[in-house]
């Protein structure tokens, strides 16, 4: 049976469980590094904790981008121009938009999600505080290629992909993003896209471990959501929240840690965790300038210019999608 979450398609079974979810789920704990898709992390409750997150002292990447956003408008402006079609792809930053768009004075902005409970929401506010503009919503998920609304074809266009999102995807995902990307905009587009930075150690972790505790609250959401959907019995107090800096990869990681040996079930399967074992939930890659030129050009987009907070803790790109040419 197929079901609308707003306007989300969701597959469910006969007992209204979301199958994609039952098969990460079952899948992602049956291997010998217990790991789930970090996308589950945001049903309701989660995506609510994510934004309790961005404002917590320790988690700088939200105020640092829109610093970046508030302070360069000039820039902005005289490197991307007038009237480009500003396509956002995933419309949740409802904050750090209209920065973008008072900077630039776009023709058009096309707010881009799987969600069209995010989007319509996107899409009423900005046209509140931008009246005159034409907004394009477009329901559809932008792993994907997309076909654009008509009204901004012939439009430049600017991609706007905000947040180190692009962090929270393993290398191989991020360039299929980027590419198709490339693709829905066309050649000659530009993409504004925002990369956290690589940096002590203790300052990232304290970013995904703080001190009151509401990034672990988010990630044991992940457990209470499985057993709450899928039938689970996890004993959620055993499993500890923990933040890992895996320097090899460059990335947060996110694990739940068992405090000690466990044994349970989830939609009617049994499991079994060893004390100290963990279900590793989310990537969250850092860069340097040298990686997200190489992650953005592997992607079909050459960087034009770069961007960081007045501490230094997080960087916009802009880059262009250049026609193919030949290189030595
Ligand atoms: C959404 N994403 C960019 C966040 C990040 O920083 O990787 C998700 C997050 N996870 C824990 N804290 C925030």
């Amino acid at each position: 049976m197929t079901t609308r979450k707003g306007l989300k398609l969701v597959e469910r079974d006969e007992s209204g469980v979301d199958t994609a979810f039952r098969a990460d789920v079952l899948e992602g704990l049956s291997q010998e590094q217990k790991a789930i898709p970090a996308r589950w992390l945001y049903d309701d409750a989660g995506s609510q904790l994510f934004e309790d997150i961005t404002q917590l002292p320790e988690y700088y990447p939200t105020r640092a981008e829109a610093e970046i956003l508030e302070d360069r408008g000039e820039e902005f402006a005289r490197l991307i121009g007038e009237g480009r079609a500003v396509v956002e792809f995933g419309s949740g930053s409802s904050v750090k938009t209209p920065l973008l768009l008072s900077a630039i004075a776009p023709s058009a902005y096309v707010p881009l999600d799987i969600s069209g409970d995010f989007l319509r929401a996107a899409a009423a506010d900005l046209a509140e505080k931008f009246p005159g503009l034409p907004v394009h919503p477009v329901e559809a998920d932008f792993m994907r290629q997309v076909e654009l609304p008509a009204e901004v074809a012939d439009l430049p266009k600017l991609g706007f992909f905000p947040g180190s999102t692009i962090g929270n995807m393993v290398a191989r995902t991020a360039v299929d993003l980027l590419r198709s990307m490339r693709e829905t905009l066309g050649v000659g587009a530009r993409l504004l896209i925002g990369m956290d930075l690589i940096k002590d150690e203790e300052v990232l972790i304290a970013a995904y471990d703080d001190a009151a505790g509401v990034t672990a609250e988010f990630n044991t959401n992940m457990i209470r959501r499985i057993n709450r959907e899928l039938d689970g019995d996890i004993p959620v107090e055993k499993l500890i929240h923990e933040a890992r800096w895996n320097d090899d990869f460059a990335r947060v990681e996110m694990h739940l840690v068992a405090s000690e040996a466990l044994e349970f079930t989830v939609d009617g399967q049994s499991f079994g965790m060893q004390m100290g074992e963990t279900i590793h939930t989310e990537n969250s890659h850092k860069f340097n300038r040298r990686t997200s030129n190489m992650l953005l050009l592997a992607g079909g987009w050459e960087p034009q210019a770069r961007w960081l907070d007045s501490k230094g803790r997080f960087s916009l790109i802009l880059a262009e999608a250049k026609p193919p040419r030949s290189a030595p």
